[in-house]
């Protein structure tokens, strides 16, 4: 990998974003990248949960590259778009929890790669923004689709027709993201979280994830037969025999050993 870093501990993969000279941006090589290592990491046995960051102190990832779309006509514009909305289902499908540590801006693309991960969590200094129309474009990578269902509409509305940054906090107060913590600890935090998650079963994440995902596009009457049906279909796994049977037997459930 030319733009990434990649680092497996403790049944967690962390992918770093490497290109700090350019605030993180993503060029197609970038998009590629991320998509097959996001890939490589839900195939990889020994990862439960996958952490997405930026490098450096200043940016999670500032964008499309600019520089790169400049020189883009309507086709190629085609072809870098599907190519970042695919990598944003990649992530978004993912079976295995994508939490994105936001480490500095989290701007156009960024932002919409954050929005596409299960759980965000932000350092105070995080900035978000959905900056396109200042560049007389607009969201590609799921801005317009993903950012109502998380703050709304009237949100949405404002914060893509207007270009604004946002800080950390107020991306909190808006339901942006879950949590605002110290530069220096946000690391720490999303693998305390990915603690807590890889000690629950595989197989109840990942459907909770897709039962959750599937509610976007479904009535409550489709969503909850979604739901039950999948509700019953773990009745026959091991793992919700080993998680039921542990609490009736007051030990710890042991899903990965
Ligand atoms: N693309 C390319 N280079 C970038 C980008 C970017 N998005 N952001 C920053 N850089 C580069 C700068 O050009 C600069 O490079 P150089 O030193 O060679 O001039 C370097 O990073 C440092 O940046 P600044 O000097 O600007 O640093 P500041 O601290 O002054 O400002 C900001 C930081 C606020 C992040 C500022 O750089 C900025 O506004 N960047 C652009 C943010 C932006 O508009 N992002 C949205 C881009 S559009 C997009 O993401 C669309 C996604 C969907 C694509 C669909 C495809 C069809």
């Amino acid at each position: 990998m030319n733009y990434l870093l990649l680092e497996k501990s403790d049944g967690m993969g962390v992918i770093t974003i490497n290109r700090p000279d350019a605030m993180n941006a993503m060029k197609a090589e970038v998009v590629s990248e991320l998509s097959m290592s996001v890939s490589d990491f839900i195939q990889d046995d020994e990862v439960g949960v996958i952490i997405l960051t930026g490098s450096g102190e200043k940016a999670f990832v500032a964008g499309a590259d600019i520089k790169a779309m400049q020189q883009m006509d309507s086709n190629d514009a085609l072809d870098f778009g599907k190519a970042g909305q695919e990598m944003t289902l990649i992530i978004e499908n993912s079976p295995k929890p994508v939490i994105a540590a936001v480490n500095g801006f989290a701007l156009g693309g960024g932002c919409e790669i954050a929005l596409a991960c299960h759980i965000r969590i932000a350092s105070e200094n995080a900035v978000f923004g959905q900056p396109e129309v200042l560049l007389g474009i607009i969201p590609g990578w799921g801005g317009t689709q993903r950012l109502p269902k998380i703050v709304g509409t009237g949100n949405a509305n404002e914060l893509i027709i207007t270009g604004n940054h946002i800080s950390a906090d107020e991306a909190h107060r808006i339901g942006l993201v879950n949590h605002v913590v110290a530069q220096d600890e946000l690391l720490d935090s999303c693998k305390e979280i990915g603690k807590i998650i890889l000690k629950n079963g595989p197989k109840a994440i990942a459907i909770s994830l897709q039962c959750i995902y599937e509610s976007f596009d479904k009535s409550i009457q489709d969503g909850l037969a979604v739901e039950v049906d999948a509700f019953a279909k773990l009745f026959s796994t091991d793992e919700a025999k080993e998680g039921m049977t542990a609490f009736v037997e007051k030990r710890k459930a042991n899903f990965r050993s």
